[in-house]
């Protein structure tokens, strides 16, 4: 069996962040490995507080799991810190891993900043050169190129910007925003430097908790099995579609996908 690793937050309603990735890798028939950047107390209305680990704890979990377990392929979440995004960085050249997917979390689906600005910088700067797929959102795209996405000319923009960082391939979520016509779909842009490809499926009404965490694992999973980024992102997006419609409302907030 091959192994995936998730290194995110907690998220104590297990509808996002690591425990959310853990189910989704078990789903796909990957086996998966989990590092806490940080403690969540969360339910399904929100964030209420969170508590980072150090540097040095995170530092810890990764080296341990290195000299013991083959990592084939990995995902990051809520990395909190210049200091965590540091070490996941000497991390990936020192276990030498090449199937990295990451999601630069900004904010919370409830609204709450996850990730401050300093933060979202080194990811850029040390992350994304070491990253086969990011997968930001629109908010989390404009951040990351300095390019303010309110049209498809400014997406197709702001994908080329942030290819240039050092990525392999960048796909931007939530892009039906800006097509004309996509009625019940929801438009991911792909983009790998040569080819700008969407990627659609339903759109289904509500709020649900945990949906770019859920598409990132399931992209790294894929990626264990695939070759092709984009078809690894086409399988994880139906894998999306089917959790949606298997989601159920535990308390008195957002959807839970049912992974
Ligand atoms: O969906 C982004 C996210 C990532 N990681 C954790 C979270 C959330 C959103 O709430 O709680 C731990």
């Amino acid at each position: 069996m091959k192994t995936a690793l998730s290194i995110g937050g907690s998220d104590p309603t297990a509808g996002a962040g690591i425990q959310a990735d853990l189910k989704v890798f078990h789903s796909l028939g990957v086996y998966g490995l989990t590092v806490i950047t940080a403690i969540t107390s969360q339910d399904t209305t929100g964030v209420k507080n969170i508590c980072p680990l150090s540097q040095e704890v995170v530092r810890l979990q990764l080296y341990t799991l290195k000299e013991d377990i083959k990592i084939e392929a990995m995902k990051t979440g809520m990395l909190y810190s210049v200091e965590i995004v540091d070490v996941v960085c000497d991390f990936i050249k020192d276990a030498d891993i090449t199937k990295v997917v990451v999601d630069p979390v900004y904010v919370s689906s409830s609204g709450r900043v996850l990730t401050d600005r300093d933060t979202l910088k080194r990811v850029v700067k040390g992350l994304l050169p070491l990253t086969k797929v990011v997968t930001p959102n629109i908010k989390e795209a404009s951040l990351i190129s300095g390019i303010n996405i309110e049209s498809l000319d400014t997406l197709y923009e702001a994908a080329k910007r942030i290819k240039s960082f050092g990525v392999d391939v960048v796909i931007i979520t939530g892009g039906h925003f800006f097509e004309k016509g996509s009625g019940d779909a929801t438009v991911d842009f792909y983009y790998d430097g040569n080819l700008f490809q969407k990627i659609e499926s339903r759109r289904y009404r509500g709020e649900y908790h945990g949906t770019g965490c859920v598409f990132s694992s399931a992209l790294s999973a894929y990626l264990c099995y695939y070759d092709s980024v984009l078809e690894a992102a086409r399988k994880a997006k139906e894998f999306m579609d089917k959790s949606i419609q298997k989601a159920f409302f535990p308390g008195r907030g957002m959807g839970i996908l049912g992974v």
